[in-house]
């Protein structure tokens, strides 16, 4: 009985591991468990990750996501106090003092939120806490990863944005590059850089508008910058559809400093609370959210597994992937799921003619319904070309599907 209610209740889970020799592995059994349940596999996905370096406080504030995630999507309540009493631990991803790591790999919180778009589409919010990075060699997989598999991507920095921390963003620009070569569409969504501790609201002001500022001034490009920062931040921009930056004040020194600070809102300063109140409804509010899209398409929530399979098969050696082979993964993928709708296609037309209590079908009918699902795979825009695509189509062709 207890172990039917531990499994019930939320909680990180562990999706991709560090193996600690710089290699990661991806638990699938975990990662499908969650995602690919009857009424989430079909939804579009909304992934909301964090990155950034070590002990700054990124799995903190996702539990205050949490917080909002609960109150407005599964207690569908009105989400004016949804920061919660102030006498109540924070919890949710496992976050401490010190100067030891804490998160590793990549975790993912195991209830997904549901949610509805005012276009209508039905919506899956994933919260994914990664691995703090110590320089910038370290955690390069980590957070490419995340970055390939997020649609908001929160660049979690400490006090303000250095030339360093856009160095972070090189590794997957040159895979950006690539993607909007092959397929004309923006590889990537939503990149927010979110700075902790600023400490000079008198120039910018805390929240979106400094945070605007800032960045504007950051990714400047200029004849007397050396070509290799210009050309960066050129493929920064043209990587993502939208880029932000948010200033978010010092918590007070409970928060920063005690190490009997147990996450009570009641220890933190107002000043950091009001401009939660602002930052995570503007990430997460029903008309904030960004969809993840792949090749200018929606992603499902089925599909990212195969996204997450395919990326981890590359990611297995102790390098970063050179982005060649990121892209080859990703229209890997990508032609996966084209085939996984095709054979959605074939079963649902199935059923209509031979479900229930019509089981016979003749060979030409089955001929037509074949095609069908054929045709939903042709036409359905693919990543890699005609010729890459070729072999999901005769895999099709030749199952009975
Ligand atoms: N100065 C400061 N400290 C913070 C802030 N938010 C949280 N902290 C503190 O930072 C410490 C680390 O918090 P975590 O959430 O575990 O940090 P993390 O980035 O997830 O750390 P790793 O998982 O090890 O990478 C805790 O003691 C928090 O109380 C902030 O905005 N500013
Ligand atoms: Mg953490």
């Amino acid at each position: 009985m207890d172990e039917v209610k531990m499994d019930h209740k939320p909680r990180p889970i562990q999706i991709v591991i560090d193996n600690k020799d710089h290699t990661f592995s991806l638990d699938e059994e975990q990662l499908s468990h969650v995602l690919l349940r009857e009424d989430i596999k079909d939804r579009y996905v909304v992934v909301v990750s964090v990155v950034g370096a070590c002990r700054k406080g990124k799995s903190f504030i996702l539990d205050f996501f949490l917080r909002y995630l609960n109150v407005k999507y599964i207690e569908n309540k009105s989400t004016s106090d949804w920061l919660g009493p102030q006498d109540v631990p924070l919890e949710g991803f496992s976050w401490r003092g010190g100067y030891e790591r804490e998160t590793t790999g990549i975790q993912m919180w195991s209830e997904v939120f549901l949610g509805e778009l005012d276009s209508g589409d039905k919506v899956a919010i994933v919260l994914l806490d990664t691995q703090g990075a110590f320089d910038k060699k370290d955690c390069a997989t980590v957070i490419a990863l995340s970055t390939m598999i997020s649609s908001v991507q929160i660049f979690n920095l400490s006090e303000n944005i250095r030339e360093d921390d856009l160095q972070y963003l090189q590794q997957f620009t040159e895979y950006g590059r690539l993607a909007l070569a092959d397929s004309g569409k923006t590889p990537f969504q939503r990149l927010q850089f979110l700075v902790r501790d600023w400490s000079y609201p008198y120039e910018a002001e805390y929240g979106a508008l400094g945070g605007q500022k800032i960045l504007q001034k950051k990714l400047q490009v200029n004849d007397k910058q050396h070509p290799k920062l210009q050309s960066l931040r050129n493929h920064i921009r043209s990587c993502f559809t939208e880029i932000a930056c948010f200033l978010m004040p010092h918590p007070g020194l409970q928060v920063a400093t005690s190490p009997h600070f147990d996450g009570k809102l009641k220890d933190i300063t107002d000043e950091f609370k009001q401009n939660l109140q602002i930052l995570v409804p503007m990430l997460l509010a029903p008309e904030n959210l960004v969809l993840k899209q792949i090749n200018g398409q929606k992603v499902k929530a089925r599909d990212l597994v195969q996204y997450f399979k395919s990326y981890l098969n590359i990611c297995s050696g102790n390098k970063l992937p050179e982005p060649k082979s990121v892209l080859v993964a990703t229209a890997e993928a990508n032609n996966l799921s084209a085939v996984a709708d095709a054979k959605d296609v074939y079963i649902a037309l199935m059923e209509d003619v031979c479900g229930g209590n019509k089981p016979y079908l003749n060979t030409l009918k089955h001929r037509t319904i074949k095609n069908k699902a054929l045709l939903q795979f042709v036409r359905k825009p693919k990543m890699g070309g005609e010729e890459f695509s070729e072999k999901y189509k005769l895999q099709l062709e030749k199952k009975n599907v």
